[in-house]
């Protein structure tokens, strides 16, 4: 068992019901979520002592997510609580002919309106062996960014391994003109592990990679990372292809420095329920596997079977064990109408 830290924001989602249009009906599903919980939910369910740390408000909205963390194992006694508002998110699924849509509604939340000054990373730390961070949190504002590097930058002096996954939101840097790559260029200079691919690389270090098959790619994307990086050690990510709104395939892998280059093979995912959270699954997967010292080509397949699993579960959260994951990870194909 290790122990984690994930730091960002609780969010509350509020879903229409089924593949209706937002406010169809007037009603609303709630769930709680937030990129970097929802690795701690997993890696809590997979036997791990996760810490969250975060601030929500001091009213019902903000005791409910919690609420909801402390309830799937997470120790929550590092989120603080303030005046100020919840983020909430709203989310319309996609059905055919229309893609699934996000509108945030998380401004001046109490999470966002915190501050470096409000985290305690000597105390916050303590014991820890990782920390979860996600590029969510340094989009919010200028301070949020600070906040992030912050708490990068104590776990990089203490010895503390950081988890870091990209999770680019132009929308949310766009807000106040944020220098994406410039503060996420910082994030992955403290980083071991990068959850990231092509794409994401070419917004942190700019540059093109080409039109070569997607692998070559991520391979040319991970030397690159791991030149200008020197402390990163691994770089992980997925590969999506969707067919339809409910169909897709996922592949993913995991490169190292040290020239390990691990490949989990593409999986058919027929009757995806709800595709929220599959990267934060994934993530969780991999560190994962990572802790248990599994072998590279094992944590990718377990990565990706993690993944695939929260493709059939309401919400935002993979509450799932190790037993569910490996039943998977022989699987080819994932039905999860059967
Ligand atoms: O990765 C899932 C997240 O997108 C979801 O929980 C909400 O954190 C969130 C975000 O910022 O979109």
């Amino acid at each position: 068992m290790s122990r984690v830290v994930c730091f960002g924001e609780l969010l509350l989602r509020m879903s229409a019901p089924g593949r209706e249009l937002l406010l169809q009906s007037p009603q609303l599903a709630v769930h709680a979520g937030g990129a970097e919980a929802n690795v701690g939910v997993s890696l809590a369910h997979l036997g791990h002592a996760v810490a969250a740390v975060s601030t929500v408000p001091a009213n019902p909205l903000g005791e409910y997510a919690v609420g909801e963390l402390r309830r799937h194992g997470v120790d929550t006694a590092a989120v603080r609580r303030t005046e100020g508002r919840m983020g909430l998110y709203f989310l319309t699924t996609g059905a055919v002919q229309r893609a699934s849509e996000v509108v945030y509604d998380r401004a001046d939340s109490a999470f966002a309106n915190s501050s470096a000054a409000d985290y305690d990373w000597d105390t916050l730390l303590t014991g820890a062996d990782w920390l979860h961070l996600s590029g969510v949190s340094p989009a919010l504002n200028p301070a949020m960014a600070q906040a992030t590097l912050a708490a990068a930058r104590a776990a990089c002096a203490r010895g503390v391994k950081v988890s870091f996954d990209g999770n680019f939101r132009p929308s949310l840097w766009a807000r106040w003109q944020g220098d994406a790559p410039g503060i996420l260029r910082e994030l992955f200079a403290c980083a071991d592990l990068v959850f990231a691919d092509y794409r994401d690389i070419g917004v942190v270090l700019g540059g093109e990679f080409g039109q070569a098959d997607v692998h070559e790619r991520v391979d040319a994307a991970a030397a690159q990372a791991f030149a200008a990086f020197p402390r990163l050690q691994w770089m992980a990510c997925t590969q999506r292809t969707p067919h339809s709104v409910d169909t897709h395939s996922l592949g993913a892998m995991l490169i190292g420095r040290d020239g390990t280059r691990a490949v989990a093979p593409t999986r058919e995912m027929i009757g995806i329920v709800d595709r929220i959270g599959g990267g934060d699954a994934f993530a969780a997967g991999i560190l994962h596997g990572m802790m248990r010292g599994f072998a590279p080509d094992k944590i990718v397949r377990f990565g990706l079977a993690a993944g695939c699993l929260k493709h059939s579960i309401p919400g935002d959260f993979n509450p799932v064990s190790e037993a569910d994951i490996m039943a998977l990870t022989g699987e080819e194909r994932f039905d999860v109408r059967r």
